[in-house]
């Protein structure tokens, strides 16, 4: 029997005042907000956990194969309304909220939006977790239990202000600690040779500490766990310092613990030096290996059939020291033969790449891995001397020049080694690892990202959703192709009426929204453009303000020649120390407070850079957006997932040949797309070329006036030369080519103005869109990485 045929009738209500009164100790008359919002979700925790106990107890009678996904970001965002919405309760919530006299959207937006990653990769991961309970396979996803996400922003006359963010202030509704599942992660020390074996005492060693979080899956099909590690010291309080007085001092082992699992590094792809990094790497790459092991002793006898019970994914490089950690696990702890457990290792490791931004390769210093992980480093030398004995003609050492390269040592340790779009997979073989490529041309597959319809489509935009259930029934939440079966009834115009009255009432909900809470009008009938992600040069957020300038100067030029009215939308952090994606997040601000100042122009253009931009705003700016931008220079990104949730909500794109674009154009027609700029082999010959962006300024006037004008300090008068950094990289190296790609941008972007004026048409490639994004369902991605990758079955047939 599963959950779902166990499912009791509701009191739903009846839940909910019992929690108030007996979990939070509440009556009613005194209830706060919080208090209902966390009544609510218990209530809410109660029906996942029926369904969590089914599945735990399925998948260790099956013996099946388990899939543990270990990654340093979660990006979930809130759960509380995904919760609702995959266990088919949202509409009984809603009643049971507003029976109570509560607002339902209060209390959703009530919670904290839990922000535990950075971007893309991060979101992910979050996405995968709800595929892989939607397909009932039996999945955990290992991680660390921040107690500050990334940062929260802010602006400071137009400039990024960071504040820590502080989610955990409040109780967290969704997690179960688990003292029980307790694990000793040791640092530094030595080594010693003992009957020949390694011996590793560490010097010091901090406890990790397991805070499970059920991830419910569509329909409550099936239910898996996200397990997260927060450190304390293993030996919390120094009584003897204690007793003399000494507080702080007797406190000191604790603090120095609990930093490990303090802040999520707020990097994007760049990585941070930082021995406190690695050390959280470590961290929870032991306690995760520790756990799956014991997991697997209590199921399996024969650890040599690890490789048969067990995949284990790396999400990126950052759980690379997964690989000697295991081998030491296999070899010292429990004495198989070296070349054993390395095979062993091997056959259980996969290992995920999201970047080939030089700068995003993790490379550690040989001297900081010796000092912190002394037998590490010794198995890491080994693996390398015996990788180099087995191919002697082609070096590809892990080890070179005093650093540790963890991509190479990521790939010699995996079965499986998989890029996150055709593109970027075929640039990993190419580039990063052509020559381990060479050596191992079997190893490296594709799995182009997608995203959870669930979250992404069903849950944000109900609008949208409830018009193709209307026409098509519903089983595309859980099957996304389905959404093919839209277009065969796009010719009738009620339908098309209906999308394009749901996009206006979005827009209309998001102007509100953003008067409300900015103080800044839009008009729901001018185009909405919108630009959000990480502040980055190579996703070229100033090659999008620098067209937005030179469109400001054409309409001042020429007010009445019928111009299409645009907002263009910004949102995305920049990395607090990457001073040159601050400077891009001013100049928007800059350019954007003096655009809409401007009466001539501002009827048809505004410029609004929303602050603090997270998955709540995504999903709020997604379904209310006509137009995405996705203007990488091509071979820089390496899928994009944003790009797939706006053409899955009918926005159309304008943008490069980069990343999983490539592929969604391939699917919803080039007729469908705004495609321009330099393709990857394109971008690599123009980069040779002496003075490109002079040459592309010279040959481009509008270029040229509005590189001038943000140089002169038309948007920057209280400081003309705060810009001169942006201009003099642009007309100077421009290793990003925003000069080279502007020309055809700029064509591209007026073809977007000619398309939108003709609503009928432009609302039929919109919904071109929808029906044709069937693919980018993260669940025909993880049915990828279940039969290409990790040989897992799902346990509910026919899932
Ligand atoms: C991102 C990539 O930039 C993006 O193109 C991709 O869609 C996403 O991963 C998921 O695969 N990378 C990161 O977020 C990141 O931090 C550094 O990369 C390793």
């Amino acid at each position: 029997m599963t959950y779902q045929d166990a499912r009791p009738a509701t009191g739903l209500q009846d839940a909910i005042l019992r929690h108030l009164t007996y979990t939070i100790g509440k009556d009613t008359a005194h209830a706060t907000l919080h208090d209902w919002r966390m009544a609510l979700s218990y209530a809410v925790r109660d029906k996942i956990v029926d369904s969590w106990f089914v599945s735990t107890r399925t998948a260790y009678e099956a013996g099946a194969k388990r899939v543990y996904y270990l990654s340093m970001e979660f990006l979930i965002g809130r759960l509380l309304g995904d919760a609702l919405v995959n266990l088919r309760f949202d509409a009984e919530a809603k009643a049971a909220v507003e029976g109570l006299g509560l607002s339902f959207d209060a209390v959703l937006h009530d919670e904290p939006d839990a922000a535990l990653g950075n971007g893309g990769l991060g979101r992910l991961a979050a996405c995968f977790l709800e595929s892989l309970s939607t397909l009932a396979c039996p999945a955990m996803g290992y991680g660390i239990r921040y107690e500050h996400g990334l940062f929260r922003q802010s602006f400071e006359d137009g400039r990024q202000i960071e504040q820590p963010e502080t989610w955990l202030q409040q109780r967290h509704a969704w997690e179960f600690e688990r003292p029980e599942a307790m694990y000793r992660v040791g640092f530094g020390g030595h080594v010693a040779d003992q009957d020949d074996r390694a011996v590793w005492t560490p010097a010091e060693a901090v406890l990790a500490e397991a805070h499970d979080t059920p991830v419910v899956g569509w329909q409550a099909r099936w239910t898996n766990t996200l397990r997260l590690w927060g450190a304390r010291a293993g030996d919390p309080l120094d009584l003897k310092r204690f007793n003399h007085g000494d507080y702080v001092g007797a406190a000191a082992a604790e603090m120095l613990a609990r930093s490990i699992s303090r802040v999520l590094y707020p990097d994007d792809t760049t990585p941070a030096g930082k021995e406190l990094r690695l050390k959280q790497e470590y961290f929870f790459t032991a306690a995760s290996l520790h756990d799956i092991l014991r997991r697997f002793d209590s199921e399996h006898g024969d650890i040599r059939a690890l490789p048969d019970k067990v995949a284990i994914q790396l999400n990126d490089t950052h759980p690379a020291i997964a690989g000697p950690e295991l081998v030491r696990l296999l070899h010292d702890e429990r004495g198989l033969p070296f070349d054993e457990a390395v095979d062993l290792a091997r056959r259980t490791l996969n290992y995920t790449n999201h970047t080939l931004l030089p700068e995003a390769l993790e490379k550690w210093p040989v001297d900081l891995m010796r000092h912190l992980l002394p037998r590490h480093m010794m198995l890491i030398d080994r693996i390398d001397a015996d990788h180099a004995a087995h191919f002697p003609a082609r070096p590809t050492p892990i080890v070179a020049d005093g650093e540790v390269n963890m991509g190479t040592l990521s790939f010699v340790m995996a079965n499986r080694v998989n890029g996150v779009s055709a593109l970027h997979t075929e640039l990993v073989k190419q580039t990063v690892f052509a020559d381990l490529h060479a050596l191992h041309p079997e190893r490296i597959v594709n799995q182009t990202n997608g995203v959870t319809p669930r979250r992404w489509l069903h849950a944000c935009n109900p609008r949208l959703s409830g018009i193709i259930t209307g026409a098509i029934g519903e089983g595309w939440v859980g099957d996304l192709e389905q959404l093919s079966g839209l277009e065969p009834h796009l010719d009738d115009a009620g339908l098309q009426d209906a999308i394009a009255g749901a996009k206006r009432a979005n827009k209309v909900d998001l102007s509100n929204w953003v008067s409300a809470t900015h103080g800044v009008s839009l008009d729901p009938d001018a185009m909405f453009d919108v630009q959000i992600k990480r502040i980055h040069e190579y996703k070229r957020q100033h090659l999008n303000i620098l067209e937005a300038v030179a469109l400001w100067q054409a309409i001042r030029a020429n007010p009445n020649a019928g111009w299409t009215p645009r907002v263009k939308i910004f949102g995305g952090k920049a990395a607090p120390g990457y001073v040159f994606a601050k400077k891009i997040i001013h100049l928007i601000n800059d350019v954007a407070r003096v655009l809409n100042a401007d009466p001539v122009t501002s009827p048809f253009l505004k410029v609004v850079f929303l602050p603090n931009y997270n998955v709540t705003l995504a999903e709020r700016l997604i379904p209310a957006s006509d137009l995405s931008e996705q203007v990488s220079t091509a071979g820089k990104e390496a899928s994009g997932t944003g790009n797939m949730k706006f053409a899955l909500n009918g926005a159309l794109t304008v943008g490069t040949l980069d990343g999983a674009n490539v592929e969604i154009r391939d699917h919803v027609g080039a007729e469908n797309f705004f495609l321009f700029g330099m393709t990857a082999p394109e971008v690599v010959a123009r980069r040779a070329v002496p003075d490109h962006a002079g040459q592309a300024i010279a040959a481009d006037p509008r270029l040229a006036a509005a590189l001038e004008a943000i140089h002169q300090g038309a948007f920057s008068s209280d400081d003309p030369n705060r810009y001169h950094d942006i201009t003099g990289n642009l007309r100077g190296p421009d290793y990003f080519l925003v000069c080279s790609d502007f020309t055809d941008y700029w064509r591209a972007q007026r073809a977007v103005d000619a398309a939108y004026r003709d609503g009928a048409h432009w609302t039929r490639m919109a919904a071109l869109n929808t029906a044709r994004s069937g693919w980018f369902s993260s669940d025909r991605t993880i049915r990828g990485y279940m039969a290409d990758i990790w040989g897992a079955t799902s346990l509910r047939p026919g899932a």
